[in-house]
């Protein structure tokens, strides 16, 4: 597919593994994965053309007290075997920071693959949204200078709402996240970091929040010829009557 296409596929593996009561022998188990995944990897294809990724979990339904494939599990099997790491950042403890994960991860692995998503309770794939949890993600990226390193996916799992809207909804609000983290003047804060000047840097990290990046995200909207603003949430309603209805 990568070869047809020109441009790399990226195969990510996450499987529902674990177990629901606590097993003696866990060790066993991740064993039984790596050689697994080893004979799963054992013909290998050019990076240019395939990019495999693994992926780890805190937990599933039904294997809520141990999980074989671990982010400390993958996080070394990615690093041994030089395949991506996945990020899913519902897939972490909620007080744990997945944007802090990245310049950690980028000293060892290549390339990272993102499942960005709105991780709520114990779940991903709620529709992303323009969040803290996003911004340190994309920040964070930006920062390490790092955007050639990282493959993007996003979520648009829940199909309680417009099917349409969610992916616009989504798309949008991780395009903001990674201007937000563009426009940042990472020169300046860095100063202030190096010189001690922590209450300069607080204070310039504070005033961006109310800074007008929503104005520039519509002037890139209309120069990419698409809806400006709420304009967009017509258009999709619209979508909706005129096209998908008639399907
Ligand atoms: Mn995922």
């Amino acid at each position: 597919m990568g070869k047809q296409l020109g441009t790399p596929c990226v195969h990510n593996i996450w499987i529902p593994d674990g177990m629901k009561d606590s097993p003696v022998d866990r060790n066993a188990l991740r064993k039984q994965l790596k050689k697994s995944l080893d004979e799963i990897f054992a013909v290998k294809y050019p990076k240019k053309h395939l990019k495999d990724s693994v992926e780890s979990k805190l937990f599933g339904i039904g294997s809520e007290s141990m999980v074989v494939g671990s982010h400390d599990f993958y996080l070394g099997y990615a690093i041994k075997n030089n395949t991506l790491i996945t990020l899913d950042n519902g897939h972490f403890h909620p007080t744990e920071q997945t944007g802090d994960k990245i310049s950690s991860i980028l000293n060892f692995v290549d390339e990272i693959l993102l499942h960005l998503t709105r991780g709520v309770r114990w779940d991903s794939d709620h529709v992303l949204t323009f969040n803290d949890e996003l911004l340190l993600i994309t920040q964070e990226i930006i920062r390490s200078k790092a955007l050639n390193r990282v493959n993007i996916g996003l979520d648009f799992f829940d199909a309680s709402l417009n099917r349409i809207g969610a992916y616009v909804i989504g798309t949008r609000s991780a395009q903001l996240a990674f201007m937000y983290a563009l426009l940042e003047p990472f020169n300046t804060l860095v100063k202030y970091e190096e010189e001690g000047k922590n209450f300069e840097r607080l204070a310039l990290l504070e005033l961006l929040k109310t800074m007008p990046f929503g104005a520039i995200y519509d002037y890139y909207c209309l120069k990419s010829k698409v809806p400006v603003g709420q304009d967009y949430i017509e258009e999709i309603v619209k979508y909706e009557k005129e096209v998908l209805r008639k399907r």
